[in-house]
């Protein structure tokens, strides 16, 4: 099996993250690509390849182009208007019911207001690269998504910075650009066949879900921990199914703490049913190993034989499968566990 890795994810590397009324080291670091890297390299089954260079097009046909228009810029901005930050923050969120019964308001001309206009949490800071690893995983994700459309018959793109919460016009939770999207709505609309985007991230992921909620083209299907309990709580719940077009095109599985191996597996086969009843030619896993039962941040009991077993379910589709990496946070077992996931999809 190709992966495609670029060693852009190394120009993300926030030193702290805001979360919990406190900082601590960043969670979502670059130990975590390199420690997947590591491990697939010294494994024969795997091939690694270098991105090609997808341009913004694929970017701004799922995303408002004036998300892009802003990272493309605002560390910069910040170190000039506001003043010298390794790491840049919100430190005002735009809420919507601040205008209520009022239009819809506009992006400030201030790189403070634009911060809390475009972002919806404290825990992914900009620094000096991250544009430049955000644009790094969206082509690792297209050019995944190339090698299974010219007859490969599945593919890893070990994209860092994630993706799956990153909405429409919001950037959070780890996540920029929706790398997974992209590849979903570049499939459906170069090809005109349906596609199915499963997420198996502990979290559900909602960006992913708000860019497909309407659309019949790509059924969007996650199994993540309960947002009455878990990251991004807002969204996730079971009876989120889907509007117009899209309706019963979106399914959510949520999951009590310690889900264990058997019980994930058994909550898999409705998910997997849906992907089939769709008419899904193509499927795109967004791979999240944060379900694993040491996970530092999240409380389901996965272990990496677990993860094997997923990876094979999968397979049993016989359909052409691309795999982007999303969380998982436990990293010395997160090599193991990705190598786990793909030897199960490809046995
Ligand atoms: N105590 C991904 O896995 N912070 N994003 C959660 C929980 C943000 C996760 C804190 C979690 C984002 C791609
Ligand atoms: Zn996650």
């Amino acid at each position: 099996m190709k992966v495609v890795y670029t060693p852009a994810h190394l120009l993300h590397n926030p030193s702290v993250e805001i979360e919990k009324s406190t900082t601590h080291s960043p969670f979502e670091n670059i130990s975590r690509a390199e420690k997947i890297r590591e491990v697939l390299s010294a494994d024969t089954a795997f091939d690694f390849i270098s991105p090609t260079q997808w341009g913004t097009a694929p970017i701004n046909a799922v995303h408002d182009p004036g998300l892009l228009r802003f990272l493309t810029t605002a560390w910069s901005d910040y170190q000039r208007d506001v003043g010298a930050a390794p790491e840049v923050v919100p430190d005002m969120f735009y809420r919507p019911a601040q205008r209520r019964g009022m239009s819809q308001g506009q992006e400030p001309d201030s790189v403070t207001g634009k911060l809390g206009w475009w972002c919806f949490e404290t825990t992914t800071p900009l620094t000096s690269g991250t544009y430049e690893a955000a644009r790094g995983a969206v082509d690792t994700a297209l050019t995944a998504t190339q090698l299974v459309l010219s007859g490969d018959k599945y593919s890893y793109g070990l994209c860092r910075p994630p993706g799956h919460h990153a909405t429409s016009s919001l950037y959070g939770g780890y996540c920029f650009f929706n790398n997974a999207a992209i590849a979903a709505h570049h499939i459906a609309t170069t090809t005109g066949t349906k596609v199915a985007v499963l997420d198996v991230d502990y979290h559900h992921g909602n960006g992913t879900q708000e860019i497909f909620y309407d659309r019949e083209d790509v059924l969007y299907v996650s199994l993540h921990g309960d947002p009455n309990r878990a990251y991004p709580y807002y969204l996730g719940h079971a009876d989120e199914t889907g509007t117009g077009k899209g309706a019963r095109c979106n399914f959510n599985v949520p999951l009590p703490a310690r889900t264990d191996d058997d019980a994930y597996l058994l909550a898999l086969e409705p998910a997997l049913e849906k992907i089939i009843k769709h008419g899904a030619q193509t499927i795109i896993v967004s791979l999240g190993l944060d379900t694993f039962i040491t996970d530092p941040i999240c409380d389901l009991s996965v272990t990496t034989d677990g993860f094997r077993r997923c990876g094979s379910a999968i397979a049993q589709l016989g359909l052409p499968t691309i795999v982007l990496q999303e969380g998982g946070y436990d990293v010395a077992k997160l090599g193991d566990n990705v190598q786990a996931w793909l030897h199960g999809l490809s046995a």
